[in-house]
């Protein structure tokens, strides 16, 4: 049994993996997160008191990250402003939190000498061309187009020069596409799904030929517990579920399955370098350490993530006219 520190353990892919956690193992977990605009203390609601203990705080504040770290045995971050979006609309907060709030955790990890385990994105690797036969694997050059994922980049090269000199005992994941519950309205899958619920037409941006690496946000818990039990030390791993498809077909598929017609939905404004396709060679985490995701079917994983956000509107009605608004003012 160990105590967990979970940076961002109340945006999407964190609060998955504390239930994860609390679910799979007999770890107790300590969550550190902000509560942003992306944060919502309600997807920790149910998680048994004794087990998990919430503290409000930003990961850039060094005195309250060091007391933290004296009292867990490991941490795996993810605390980071992740949507592309609002990158490109004021790059600051990027900066803050994904650079210098990573290098806050680092200075710690080394001081505490901590187990750490880093949280990034297959997007550091830029983007492909659709009739690529290749995919990303862990010795792809860093190419990265957005703020955002310039400094998720930044932030892994930190953890790289932090474990090579000095010594910090540091793993790193790279994932593709998340999806399922908790995840916020800004982004696709649920925009798309919580529109047709409020009676709004879907929004494709451009011709909506972008391919995604889709992976449920539990096979992506799965995979960081395995790197974090059996991971070596200094090495960085790939995850994803062989899971592309492009954004056209999905919001189609969205529609098709909230028993709309599958063309019910409307182009809009492209994004500003818009990365084309992403897609994740994972055969050094199966090989090496034996993970397999669950999440096989899109098509069934995609139903049950409809039906979590019909049955949990109070949980994201409060944020949905103001992500609204603010695409409304760029043309999305
Ligand atoms: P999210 O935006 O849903 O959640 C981020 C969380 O971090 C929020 O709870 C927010 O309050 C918290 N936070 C932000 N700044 C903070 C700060 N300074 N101090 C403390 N807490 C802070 O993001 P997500 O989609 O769950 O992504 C989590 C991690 O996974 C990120 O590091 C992201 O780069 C990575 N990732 C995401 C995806 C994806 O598909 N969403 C894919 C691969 C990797
Ligand atoms: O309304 C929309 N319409 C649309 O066509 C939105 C919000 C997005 N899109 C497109 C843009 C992308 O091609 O859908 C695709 C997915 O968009 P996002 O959900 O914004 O995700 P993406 O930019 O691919 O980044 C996500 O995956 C990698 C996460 O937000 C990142 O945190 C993660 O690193």
């Amino acid at each position: 049994m160990a105590r967990i520190l979970v940076t961002g353990g109340a945006g999407f892919i964190g609060s998955n993996f504390v239930h994860h956690l609390v679910d799979t193992t007999d770890h107790d977990v300590v969550v550190l997160d902000k509560l942003t605009y992306a944060g919502n203390r309600a997807s920790l609601d149910g998680l048994p008191a004794g087990r998990v203990e919430f503290v409000r705080g930003d990961i850039a504040d060094a005195g309250l990250v060091d007391e933290l770290f004296g009292r867990v045995d490991s941490v795996v971050h993810y605390a980071a402003e992740s949507h592309n979006d609002n990158s490109l609309h004021d790059p600051r907060p990027f900066l803050d939190t994904n650079i210098i709030g990573t290098y806050t955790l680092l200075e710690a990890a080394r001081r505490h000498d901590r187990r750490f385990h880093h949280i990034s994105t297959d997007e550091v690797y830029g983007d492909l061309e659709l009739d690529d036969p290749a995919r990303f694997t862990e010795t792809t050059p860093y190419n990265p187009s957005s703020p955002y994922s310039s400094t998720k980049a930044g932030s892994d090269l930190l953890v790289r020069a932090w474990v090579r000199s000095f010594g910090v005992r540091a793993t790193i994941s790279n994932c593709s596409n998340n999806y399922g519950p908790y995840q916020h309205v800004e982004k696709f899958i649920p925009r798309q799904i919580t529109n047709v619920l409020r009676g709004i037409r879907p929004k494709l941006y451009g011709a909506g030929e972008n391919v995604r690496d889709w992976i449920h946000a539990d096979d992506h818990s799965s995979a960081v517990l395995t790197i974090l039990d059996r991971g070596t030390i200094g090495e960085t791993y790939l995850i994803g579920a062989d899971g592309e498809e492009n954004n056209k077909d999905v919001v189609e598929l969205i529609l098709e399955l909230m028993g709309l017609p599958r063309d019910a939905y409307d182009h809009v404004t492209d994004r500003a370098g818009h990365d084309l396709r992403y897609a994740i060679d994972s055969t050094k985490l199966r090989t090496e350490l034996g993970w397999l995701p669950r999440y096989g079917d899109f098509r069934a994983g995609l139903e049950s993530t409809i039906a979590w956000y019909r049955d949990n509107e109070s949980w994201w009605a409060p944020s949905k006219d103001a992500t609204e608004a603010f695409y409304a003012t760029k043309g999305q």
